[in-house]
């Protein structure tokens, strides 16, 4: 096998190897973080997002496992922005991605005033996509409140910072999405959040699987694969060449992060396939994505990144 290059980069800061761990996977408390730390071909940690305050989440049970994939309404637990603030500027090992959410516009301004504050030069995420708070709609959906919020970050806000945004299902909608992106220096937009608000039912049980909301919640894993790429894809046509993207949805295979990355994405990253296999994860679609890249006469991810082609 030819010797490959997997390095990748977000804004200015540079990675090994183009896989992630999803937000909220694996990555909420120390002892989660460290096992990150410690994951060969993991290429960069993104931290659970975190809020002004710590927050339970929402009652149990939040998460099952689906054939097909995932369905979760965790609501946001975190122990508050200031544990992940304070870890992302202890950590070595790796690159890191601080997410951040917010209950209120208010909210994510005050959080991230103390990252700016902080010593922290590392990339920060805004999650505008959380579809799991109770009487909360995902800000992404809303394109005036997003400009809004945007125009207040980048009033003060001087340090990297993407967003990670909802699935969209109509051209329409990424025509606006993106008008409203492109007006700000993000350094990446990351896409796609689980697909909100969907329903698994239990013929059995004649019920919901999740506790929250009535069982609605977030759908992720193979499932989202199709709408994933979608939406990379779609957006890397729309978006202004110096906004990097991170593909997230769907991903089980190799084969799944090179069509990523055939969309347009920078990295990858990995979110429902992680909790049903391990972290051991990160070995198999690297060494996956190495043959099929080898099959092809790949030697960087440059050499087919956004290149998909159309009929
Ligand atoms: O915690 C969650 O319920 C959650 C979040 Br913040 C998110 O962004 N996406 C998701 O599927 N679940």
């Amino acid at each position: 096998m030819t010797e490959k290059n997997l390095k990748t980069q977000l804004a200015h800061v540079a990675f090994d190897g183009p896989l992630l761990n999803a937000s909220g996977i694996h990555c909420q408390t120390a002892d989660e973080l460290a096992d990150l730390a410690a994951t060969a071909n993991l290429g960069g940690i993104v931290t659970k997002s975190a809020t002004l305050l710590p927050r339970q989440g929402n009652e149990n049970p939040r998460y099952y496992d689906l054939a097909y994939g995932s369905i979760n309404s965790m609501g946001l637990p975190n122990l508050g922005y200031p544990f992940y603030l304070d870890y992302v500027q202890k950590e070595e090992a790796k690159p890191t991605i601080l997410s951040v959410a917010g209950l209120s516009a208010d909210d994510v301004i005050e959080v991230l005033r103390d990252v700016q504050n902080s010593d922290y030069q590392g990339l920060t995420e805004l999650n505008l996509s959380c579809p799991n708070v109770i009487g909360k709609p995902q800000t992404a959906y809303d394109f005036v409140a997003t400009r809004k919020v945007l125009e207040r970050i980048f009033e003060f806000f001087t340090k990297p910072i993407g967003v990670k945004l909802p699935p969209y299902f109509d051209l329409v909608h990424f025509d606006q999405i993106a008008a409203v992106l492109n007006d700000f220096p993000l350094t990446h937009v990351n896409t796609v959040n689980s697909v909100g608000n969907g329903l698994v039912v239990d013929i059995e049980k004649e019920q919901v699987v999740t506790k929250a909301k009535g069982g609605f919640g977030g759908l992720g894993g193979a499932m989202i694969l199709p709408t994933a790429l979608a939406n990379v894809r779609a957006l890397r046509q729309r978006l202004n060449d110096n906004i990097a993207i991170i593909g997230t949805g769907g991903v089980t295979t190799g084969a799944d992060v090179f069509a990523h990355i055939l969309c347009g994405a920078d990295m990858v990253s990995v979110g429902t396939q992680v909790i049903k296999e391990g972290l051991g994860v990160y070995d198999r679609l690297t060494q996956e994505l190495q043959d099929i890249m080898d099959e092809k006469g790949y030697t960087s991810l440059a050499d087919f990144r956004g290149k998909l082609q159309e009929l």
